[in-house]
C-alpha cells in the first residue's frame, strides 16, 4: 500500500468494502467467478496499484445470463413494493458504508473526496426515489370508443437489463440504474468501467449482502468485468431487451447501432458540450462558481461539464477577468486531500488528449488566457494531474465542437440579443447541459422555450452539472436521447401493454367497421 493510501484510511475503506489484491470479476450477487485474466487499477492519486479484478470469460458470462434470466422469472413475480424494500435496504447499507465508498470511488477514480461522498449520496437519493416509485408504478384507463368496453394501460418488468458504465461516475450511474431497473422488476447485468472496476466489486459486495438476507436468487444483481469485447457480448445478446450505456459518442454510437439490429432498446447517455450564456444582467456573486465548478469539478471529467462560456460583448472583459482570477485560488492535488479542488485525469491517456486539444485550440487560433500543462514534483508522480486551462476560442473551432474530457475551458463573444447566444450554445453536434446566467426573466423564458436551448438540461442561473436526481438526466443529438434517473425514466425500464377489454355481449369493431356474418 502506498503513502497515500495508508495516511488518507484507504486501505480501511477496501477492507470495509472487502476488496482484496486480486478480486473475481464476475458475479451474480454471492456467488463468484475468477478467470485468469485480469485487469489492474491504478490509482490516478498516486500512480500505485489498488488490486486487480478477473477478467468474465465467455463460459462465465453464459453463467451470469442463465443465472439473471432465470432470476428475473421470480423477481417478477415479487409485488412492486416488496421490491422496493430491497432498495430501501441496500440504501441504508450505502448509508453506512458512503465513508469506505466515497474513498474508494476517490482513490480509484481520482475525484475529489467531496465529490466522491457526493456521488454516494446520488447513490442513496435514487434509492430513497426508487422506494416511493415501487408504489407508484402506475398505467392508466383510456375511453374506449365501443360500449362496453374499456382500455388500460400497464407496465410489465422487462428483463434482463445490461448496464455499461462509465469511469467518471463510477458508482452513482449504476445506482441510477439497477435502483429503478429493481423496483420495476428487471434484474442487472452491469459491465463497469475497466478504468474503474474496484468500484463495481464494492457495490456489488453490498448489495449481495442484501440479497442474501433477504433469501434472494443469484442472478437480481450481476456483474462482469473486461473491456469492449465483454461489453459486446452484451449489446449482442437478445436476452437482455434493454442496454443503457454511458460513455463517448464513439462507444455509443457502436452500442446503438448493435442493439437497434437485433430490436433491443438503449438508454444512451453520451457526450455532452455544456455551455453556460453569460447576459449582461448575470451577478458574478453567482456565475464565478457556477462556471468554476462546472469546468474544474472532477478535473473536467463530468458529461455535465462546462467546456464554454458564451459571454456578452458587453461585460466580456469583467467576466473573462473575474474566471481567470478565481482559477489563481484553485488548488490542484490528491483528491483525497479537502483543501484541494482538482485531482488528477482518470490516466496517462486523458492526460495526451488534453494536451493535445490545448495545441490544437492554439492551433485553430485560440488565445491562451491560463496555460495549462502537466503537475510535476512531489505528490503528483502520477503523472496525471493537469492544470486547468482556459482558452478564447470561436464556437466554429474543430476542438470545440469536440467533447475533450478534461478542465479546459473556451471563452467566446457574443453580441445583440440572447438569441445570439442560444445559437452558439446549440451549434454543436452535442445536446446534454446548458445553462444562462441571467436576470432578465425575459432572456430566461427564451432560453427554456422551444426556440431556446436544444439540451436535454437547461438552467437558469446555476451551472451546467452536479444535476439532482430527482429530474430525468439526459441530453439530445449525440448525447443519445436516452433518459434516466427522475422523473418518469423508469418508464424505460417497463413494456408497456395496451388492454382492451369487452364486458358487453356485443362484438362491435373499432373504427365502426360492419363484418356482418
Ligand atoms: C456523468 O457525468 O456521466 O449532473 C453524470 C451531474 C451529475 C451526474 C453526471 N449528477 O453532473
Amino acid at each position: 500500500m502506498s503513502t497515500v493510501a495508508t495516511s488518507f484510511g484507504i486501505e480501511e475503506a477496501l477492507q470495509k468494502l472487502g476488496i482484496k489484491e486480486v478480486n473475481p470479476g464476475t458475479s451474480t450477487g454471492n456467488k463468484w467467478f475468477s478467470g485468469e485474466d485480469t485487469i489492474a487499477s491504478y490509482s490516478p492519486v498516486d500512480g500505485k496499484l489498488i488490486g486487480k479484478v478477473t477478467v468474465t470469460t465467455k463460459e462465465d458470462y453464459e453463467k451470469v445470463m442463465e443465472s439473471a434470466t432465470a432470476a428475473f422469472k421470480t423477481f417478477r413475480t415479487i409485488p412492486a413494493p416488496q421490491r422496493g424494500e430491497i432498495v430501501r435496504q441496500f440504501g441504508n447499507k450505502l448509508r453506512e458504508l458512503k465513508e469506505p465508498l466515497g474513498k474508494l470511488v476517490s482513490y480509484e477514480m481520482g475525484k475529489s473526496l467531496q465529490e466522491g461522498y457526493g456521488e454516494v449520496q446520488e447513490m442513496i437519493d435514487i434509492c430513497d426515489f426508487a422506494v416511493g416509485l415501487s408504489r407508484q408504478l402506475n398505467g392508466q384507463t383510456i375511453p374506449s370508443e365501443r360500449p362496453g368496453h374499456v382500455m388500460r394501460e400497464q407496465w410489465h418488468s422487462l428483463g434482463v437489463v445490461g448496464i455499461i458504465s462509465a469511469f467518471n461516475f463510477p458508482v452513482a450511474v449504476w445506482a441510477w440504474n439497477t435502483a429503478l431497473a429493481w423496483v420495476c422488476g428487471d434484474v442487472c447485468v452491469w459491465k463497469a468501467s475497466e478504468k474503474a472496476p474496484l468500484c463495481s466489486v464494492a457495490c456489488q459486495n453490498i448489495i449481495a449482502g442484501v440479497l442474501k438476507e433477504n433469501n434472494l436468487p443469484e442472478g437480481i444483481s450481476c456483474i462482469i468485468n473486461g473491456d469492449y469485447k465483454i461489453g459486446e457480448m452484451m449489446t449482442n445478446d437478445t436476452r437482455i431487451p434493454l442496454i443503457s450505456a454511458t460513455g463517448s459518442t464513439r462507444m455509443g454510437r457502436i452500442v446503438g447501432a448493435k442493439v437497434a439490429e437485433r430490436f433491443g432498446k438503449s438508454l444512451l447517455e453520451l457526450g455532452g458540450n455544456n455551455a453556460i450564456i453569460i447576459t449582461p444582467t448575470a451577478d458574478l456573486k453567482v456565475v464565478v462558481p457556477g462556471a468554476v465548478f462546472g469546468a474544474v469539478g472532477t478535473a473536467g471529467q463530468r458529461c455535465t461539464s462546462t467546456r464554454r462560456l458564451i459571454i456578452h460583448e458587453s461585460v466580456y472583459n469583467k467576466v473573462r477577468d473575474a474566471i481567470v482570477g478565481a482559477y489563481a485560488q484553485i488548488k490542484i492535488g490528491n483528491p483525497l486531500d479537502e483543501t484541494k479542488h482538482v485531482g488528477p485525469l482518470i490516466d496517462k491517456d486523458a492526460v495526451a488528449m488534453y494536451l493535445n486539444a490545448i495545441e490544437k485550440a492554439k492551433a485553430e487560433g485560440g488565445n491562451v488566457l491560463i496555460e495549462g500543462g502537466v503537475v510535476k514534483g512531489e505528490g503528483f508522480e502520477s503523472g496525471c494531474y493537469v492544470k486547468p486551462a482556459i482558452i478564447e476560442a470561436k464556437n466554429h473551432y474543430e476542438i470545440v465542437q469536440h467533447e475533450t474530457f478534461a478542465p479546459i475551458l473556451y471563452l467566446m463573444k457574443y453580441s445583440g440579443e440572447v438569441e445570439n447566444a442560444i445559437d452558439m450554445q446549440n451549434g454543436v453536434a452535442q445536446g446534454l447541459s446548458s445553462a444562462i446566467m441571467t436576470n432578465e426573466m425575459k432572456e430566461a423564458e427564451k432560453f427554456l422555450s422551444y426556440s431556446g436551448s436544444d439540451c436535454g438540461i437547461a438552467n437558469v442561473n446555476i451551472g451546467t452539472s452536479g444535476a439532482e436526481i430527482g429530474g430525468a438526466f439526459g441530453g439530445e443529438k449525440e448525447t443519445g436521447g436516452g433518459r434516466e434517473s427522475g422523473s418518469d425514466a423508469w418508464k424505460v425500464y417497463m413494456r408497456r401493454q395496451t388492454n382492451t377489454v369487452n364486458y358487453s355481449d356485443e362484438l362491435p369493431l373499432a373504427q365502426g367497421i360492419k363484418f356482418d356474418l
